[in-house]
């Protein structure tokens, strides 16, 4: 997502800095443009600056690192007043970064469905487009949500400003469907539509993040048809994409199963719940990361 955010920001005519940690891949990225496939097929050649530190004018700085990076990635920020807009997988990640990590009002959460994968370093396949929704961690931040929402839709994204914790939830739907399934059976999201027992297995993972979501109060529409729904739609929309879980496990990588299906037995069980679908898919992601190493 990171790199699909700073290639259309780009194009846009936006000055976009890509942050990168590692010196060495640095290097590499700032020495050719991004190359940015749109979901009709074209490829752009997109210059981009890449640098190993936050520019100390950055009006806003997009956080599209894995959740187990979040602390780390924003190390740098802390002491600047930039907008931070926070676009992970998981549930509740901008009222976590807002109150545990302390950025309060700055903090600016988005929830999107846009499907982009990665297709080799500096290079990114738009392959469906989706819907963002965007909203402040806190009531202050407001403006700094709208200025987000003109950034995205600039860029040409569906952005709007809503319930960003109902949407993270109806976005926790889609993710625990999709992403460990996709994961474990090595196939693009539109695949598991395909397979009555994959899709069964993703409406019940769908439907018990449904009934968590209820039983906290989300606000939103959490019938089982409705979630099933839900990440049937995306599915069908982002059919040729590689999730970010199964880009994970091919790249050897840890993924964020824990954030996703793993936060859903654990928010089941607090609630009195059981989540047994979601609760095996952690398992069985956690042990295909275990056997890769
Ligand atoms: O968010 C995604 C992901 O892969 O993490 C979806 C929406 C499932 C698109 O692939």
């Amino acid at each position: 997502m990171g790199t699909l955010l700073a290639a259309s920001l780009a194009r846009a005519g936006h000055a976009v800095t890509l942050l990168d940690r590692d010196p060495e891949r640095a290097a590499r990225t700032s020495a050719r443009p991004l190359e940015l496939t749109t979901p009709t097929g074209e490829t752009w050649s997109v210059p981009v600056q890449v640098a190993l530190s936050v520019p100390p004018e950055v009006e806003v700085a997009f956080l599209c690192v894995k959740t187990g990076a979040t602390e780390a990635a924003l190390a740098p920020v802390r002491d600047l007043s930039c907008t931070v807009a926070i676009l992970q997988n998981g549930c509740e990640r901008a009222s976590f970064v807002a109150e545990a990590l302390g950025l309060g009002e700055r903090v600016v959460g988005i929830s999107t469905t846009e499907g982009a994968t990665r297709s080799g370093e500096g290079r990114v396949h738009h392959t469906g487009a989706g819907s963002s929704q965007v909203g402040p961690a806190r009531p202050e931040g407001a403006e700094r949500a709208e200025r987000v929402v003109a950034l995205l839709k600039s860029a040409g994204f569906a952005a709007q400003i809503g319930d960003v914790r109902a949407a993270s939830w109806r976005k926790l739907v889609v993710n625990a469907a999709i992403n460990a399934l996709t994961g474990l059976l090595d196939c693009p999201n539109g695949q598991l539509l395909a397979s009555p027992a994959a899709a069964e297995l993703a409406d019940s993972a769908a439907r018990e993040v449904a009934e968590v979501a209820l039983a906290l109060g989300v606000s939103g529409n959490w019938e089982p048809e409705a979630a099933c729904a839900a990440w049937r739609e995306v599915a069908l929309h982002t059919s040729v994409n590689i999730s970010s879980t199964l880009q994970d496990l091919r790249r050897g990588q840890t993924t964020e199963v824990h954030a996703i299906n793993g936060a859903v037995a654990r928010l089941a069980a607090e609630s009195g719940l059981a989540a047994p679908t979601n609760s095996l898919l952690c398992r069985l992601v956690a042990a295909r990361e275990e056997l890769a190493v």
